[in-house]
């Protein structure tokens, strides 16, 4: 009954909202917006700006996009009909581009001179690398003038703290950075496996480390073993790092409301006495980031684990395939 109630209210609420977005006039069309809104600091981005309709019935005359700072490199495409004009300008910082500093390019696009009719859509292509200045969960803004036969549409607006795009009428097109653990969920979904590879340090042996090669542009790498505690005490890994990596967090992976959620391990994951613990897809693991170039298969990446007691030790992770369930199948570059 309770969760009945709630429906309706959920409902309710909705119909009211439809009915003020009313009100305001104009907001109920679609707006003007990104067709991919969400994309992952460090690549390569597509941007295409839908046009649904023109300025209350009147035909689309020009399209005139702003930049974001972070987003470089960008250039226009071309479209038959239309006239393109760029804007070039510093930026705010200097970026890093294939090893060289850039400190300026496009930061303002012009479609014009065509006539995209109120009935028809269409999309105006771009595309630029978003850097890594942006953070997981950041959003950017590309502000859009539309300009029409009479009349233009302006989606520039950008929602204050604590409101919500929806709450504006004419919002400006959004892209929001996302991180790639959901990339990582996926590939975390698959079996766990075993390498063959037995290091040993005081108590403890650690058992088969491995990594799965990196799709192009990933930061990221999980990172796995086993370790076994044949003494009588409890032994903590405390951290982990590597000159592949600019960090090593350890992560714990877990369900939440049905979706696949990591989160590090502050205080390193305990191997208590008799004990052995598996980092595996799914479940805990290490997580290289900020990786200093992409992990390929075969490759075995040198790591030091950090324990409590034992003390440190090196291992290799050896790489398998993208889809790897395991490293064994990989070459052992060492020995
Ligand atoms: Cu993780």
């Amino acid at each position: 009954m309770r969760r009945f109630g709630n429906g309706s209210r959920f409902v309710v609420t909705a119909v009211f909202a439809a009915v003020a977005a009313g009100i305001g006039g104009g907001a109920a069309r679609a707006h003007v917006a990104l067709a991919a809104g969400e994309t992952q600091p460090g690549s390569y981005y597509r941007g295409a700006l839908k046009i649904p309709h023109g300025c209350d019935g009147e035909a689309t005359r020009s399209i005139r996009v702003q930049i974001p700072e972070g987003v470089i490199g960008v250039k226009p495409m071309p479209k038959p009909g239309w006239t393109l004009t760029i804007q070039k300008g510093a930026y705010a910082q200097a970026y890093e581009s294939h090893g060289k500093p850039v400190t300026e390019g496009v930061k303002e696009i012009t479609w014009s001179g065509g006539e995209l009719a109120d009935e028809f859509y269409d999309e105006f292509v771009f595309t630029g690398f978003v850097t890594e200045t942006l953070a997981a969960g950041q959003q950017v803004y590309f502000p859009t003038v539309q300009a029409c036969t009479k009349g233009e549409a302006r989606w520039t607006e950008i929602p204050a703290k604590g409101q919500s795009a929806h709450d504006l009428k004419s919002p400006a097109p959004s892209l929001r950075m996302v991180s790639d653990t959901r990339l990582m969920a996926q590939a975390e979904a698959a079996p766990a496996g075993s390498g063959s590879d037995t290091y040993t340090i005081g108590n403890l042996t650690i058992a088969s480390p491995w990594s799965r090669a990196t799709p192009g542009g990933a930061k990221i790498a999980g990172g796995y073993l086993k370790i076994t505690n044949s003494g009588s005490t409890s032994d903590r890994l405390v951290s982990a790092a590597t000159s592949a990596a600019g960090k090593v967090e350890i992560h714990e992976m877990s369900m939440t409301n049905g979706v696949m959620q990591m989160r590090p391990l502050n205080d390193g994951l305990v191997v208590k006495p008799g004990e052995t613990v598996e980092l595996k897809p799914g479940g805990f693991h290490m997580m290289f980031m900020d990786l200093t170039q992409p992990f390929k298969q075969g490759d075995a990446v040198k790591a030091t684990l950090q324990f409590e007691n034992a003390g440190k030790i090196d291992v290799l992770f050896n790489v398998g395939g993208l889809g790897a369930t395991t490293g064994s199948s990989s070459e052992h570059k060492h020995h």
